[in-house]
């Protein structure tokens, strides 16, 4: 462990790339938990004397900051009170399911504000002690929304960046938020503001203008990308889409892999050897629509539809904020409708669902994307949905199928999936018996166009073209690479 210094590149997010844990016997250790996000801006971090600001994972201890394989890495503490108010609060309670079109109704609570506006003070604190004289700093996600303000306010010097990782509402939903204004002002300190689809962007500018009365233009600062500029505080603020995307070639070349390709086809020995292998692969949450694809396959076996003999679906469930109210009921509710079509339809050799309420490791996972013949993915709302991207990286065959919900923000990219509006039932159904019954040659013609999109369109090209605007934006040279 070694101490570290001021960077010239810093990201600043809710969790760290590493999490802290504690040992039975009391000790604390680290562990990696490389996401996509890390391994896009890895490279980049390394080559530009980066550092990263986030929570550890565990409340109430104060670590130092440290090097942990080349990367610079600043805890921000948080104690059990922040933990619950800005977090599980404020950031969970109130703001997802407010952007997530109410899918369950918001809490607006004023000391979970106060604890918000505390912990993004705690985080642009951090980010200002860390950042050297005019360095790039990349914030992250709803959780810090007033982070770019507030460290504009203590180091004017720094280019900062903003990327909403979920969707961003239609300005009817925003105005709810009894703190809106100063929501939206906070998020306006930064110079570039990324979110994932151009109706986002769109959203925000409409906000703006209509909530502030602030003059909002489409001047665009890379061509092919809807972005638009506003003017606020004599500044110009840019606003844009930038989709994110997955390692695809990683996941390709582990998909080939003999390793991965062997544990697949152990999968399918385990499972049975169903003919048909369905999967879904969520965090618990009442967003994904886990429930719809439950409800949908239900009605299919019991309508005699799909032949429980020749069926199974796997779920992954990762466990995730299971001390939130609305979570808690989900997880009942699904654990609830799992057990009843397996009581229906499980036949003596094998259930006909298996639920996984466990994280998997990444290599059972890309086998299990490599094995399944239908992927199911069915959000109500989702900002991207990457395990929809996931999939179609792993298809290394040019086969299999995707149901994928409209409300994904990967529909966009991925119109050749079985696309699905998860509010209509029957259409649900219909897109889960054209899958399982699609031929080869279909398969392929859906497939090969979403693959070719997937792979050339990466999470490393996400980072780089939102680091591109963002260094036109604030108008000084952008990161090397
Ligand atoms: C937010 C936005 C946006 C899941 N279970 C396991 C596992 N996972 C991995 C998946 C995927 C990731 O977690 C989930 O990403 P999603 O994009 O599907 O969803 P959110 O967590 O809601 O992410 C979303 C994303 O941010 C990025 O901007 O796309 O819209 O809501 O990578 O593979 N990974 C492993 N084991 C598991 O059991 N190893």
């Amino acid at each position: 462990m070694t101490q570290a210094s001021t960077a010239d590149f810093v990201v600043v997010a809710n969790r760290l790339p590493v999490d802290l844990e504690t040992a039975p016997d009391g000790s604390t250790r680290w562990r990696r938990s490389p996401g996509g996000l890390v391994t896009a801006l890895e490279p980049i971090l390394r080559h530009n004397a980066g550092a990263w600001v986030g929570w550890p994972g565990i409340s109430d201890i104060e670590v130092d900051p440290l090097v942990e394989d080349g990367l610079q890495l600043h805890p921000v503490t948080l104690d059990a009170d922040d933990f619950e108010g800005y977090y599980e609060g404020f950031s969970n309670a109130t703001l997802w399911p407010l952007y997530h079109d109410l899918v369950v109704k918001p809490a607006y609570h004023r000391h979970w504000w106060q604890s918000y506006q505390e912990v993004n003070r705690k985080f642009a604190e951090a980010t200002a002690a860390v950042a050297a004289p005019g360095a790039t700093v990349w914030v992250q996600d709803y959780q810090l929304q007033l982070v770019p303000a507030l460290l504009r306010s203590l180091r004017p010097d720094l280019t900062i960046g903003l990327f909403l990782h979920i969707p961003f509402p239609p300005a009817e939903l925003f105005m709810q938020l009894p703190w809106r204004r100063s929501l939206v002002e906070g998020m306006l300190g930064a110079d570039l503001i990324g979110f994932q689809l151009p109706g986002g962007a769109d959203n925000f500018r409409v906000l703006v203008r209509d909530l502030l009365g602030l003059p909002v233009s489409r001047r665009a600062i890379r061509p092919g990308n809807r972005t638009g500029t506003i003017e606020f505080d004599s500044r110009t603020v840019h606003v844009g889409a930038f989709p994110i995307s997955t390692d695809s070639a990683t996941l390709d070349r582990s998909a080939r892999s003999r390793a991965v390709q062997r544990r697949a086809a152990e999968l399918r020995a385990d499972l049975g050897a169903p003919q048909t292998l369905l999967l879904g692969v969520d965090r618990l949450d009442y967003t994904k629509g886990i429930d719809v694809r439950l409800r949908a396959l239900e009605e299919l076996l019991a309508e005699g539809r799909i032949d429980p003999h020749q069926v199974c679906l796997v779920q992954i469930a990762t466990p995730s904020r299971e001390r939130v109210d609305h979570y808690d009921v989900q997880r009942r509710s699904i654990e609830q409708q799992v057990s009843r079509i397996n009581g229906e339809f499980s036949t003596f050799s094998r259930p006909l669902v298996h639920y996984i309420h466990r994280s998997v490791g990444k290599s059972t996972l890309a086998a299990l994307y490599a094995a399944s013949d239908v992927m199911l993915v069915t959000p109500l709302r989702d900002g991207m949905n990457l395990v929809a991207k996931e999939y179609v990286a792993c298809r290394t065959k040019v086969d299999g199928a995707l149901v994928l919900s409209e409300f994904a923000g990967a529909a966009k990219e991925l119109r050749q999936s079985y696309l699905v509006n998860p509010h209509d039932l029957d259409q649900v159904k219909d897109a889960i018996v054209a899958a399982i019954e699609q031929s080869p040659a279909e398969a392929r013609r859906r497939m090969l166009p979403m693959r070719r999109q997937v792979l050339t369109h990466d999470v490393a090209r996400w980072a780089r073209t939102f680091l591109t605007a963002l260094g036109r934006a604030a108008g000084r040279p952008v990161m090397a690479e």
